[in-house]
């Protein structure tokens, strides 16, 4: 006898594939455009950068201000790092878990962050800052701002890598209901503008599998914090 519970609908989360009709660049908000793909054909020289820079630096789980580890692991290229400990958020220069300074960010992401925030309207951005961001499944990001780096006018570009995941995009207001974007392995979106102080977060990872990166999604986010 079939149940209720065989007659739910399919999850949507959990097909993997993309969409045909979705565009490949996408304005998601004032300011926020999605290019989708637009780092999929240079994959295999980001990935073997980031494995270069993650024998340098590891990945780690650190500590909100409030004391709770982040399910996120995280390490940090460039000449600043993003830190969070009880002191608070903040970047600084040299790595809190060793002392040393950060490993330099690699050309192909500052190449990249350059050549997508051109593509969006800013043709003269130089990251300073890249954060990486891990997750495995269950793995999430609460809603938050991202009001550390020192001049706002200057866009975050980040590249989603591995598993898809549900980027959950806000307003400008805690408790606006957020847009639900997915976004899968070599998608690019520019943040800048008035989109640049929206909250914004990651749903929990659903369990998938990608040829690359095995259970994970890595993020990368190119900024200019100082
Ligand atoms: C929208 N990371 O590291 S990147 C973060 O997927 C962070 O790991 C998420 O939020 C991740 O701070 C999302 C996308 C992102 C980054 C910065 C934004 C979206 C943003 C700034 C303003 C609005
Ligand atoms: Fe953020």
């Amino acid at each position: 006898m079939p149940t209720d519970k065989d007659r739910q609908p399919v999850n949507l989360d959990l097909f993997v594939g993309r969409d045909p009709l979705e565009p490949e660049r996408q304005v998601l908000g004032p300011g926020a455009v999605l290019l989708r793909e637009y780092a999929a054909e240079r994959d295999g020289t980001l990935l073997a950068a980031l494995d270069q820079v993650l024998q340098a630096v590891p990945l780690r789980r650190m500590s909100t201000p409030g004391g709770r580890p982040m399910s996120v692991a995280t390490a940090s290229c460039g000449t600043l790092g993003w830190v969070t400990d009880r002191r608070g958020y903040r970047y600084q220069g040299s790595d809190p878990a060793s002392g040393r300074p950060w490993p330099p960010m690699p050309e192909a992401f500052a190449q990249l962050a350059a050549d997508a925030a051109a593509e969006a309207g800013y043709p003269s951005f130089r990251p300073d800052s890249c954060l990486i961001n891990r997750y495995a499944p269950g793995a999430r990001m609460g809603l938050h701002q991202d009001r550390d780096e020192r001049d706002m006018s200057h866009p975050i570009v980040s590249v989603s890598l591995g598993v898809p995941a549900v980027f959950l995009f806000g307003g400008l207001r805690r408790n606006e209901r957020p847009q639900r974007v997915r976004l899968l392995h070599g998608d690019v979106v520019i943040w800048g503008g008035a989109s640049r102080l929206r909250f914004h977060g990651v749903a929990p990872l659903k369990a998938a599998c990608h040829p690359r990166l095995g259970r994970y999604r890595i993020n990368l986010t190119l900024r200019r914090a100082g």
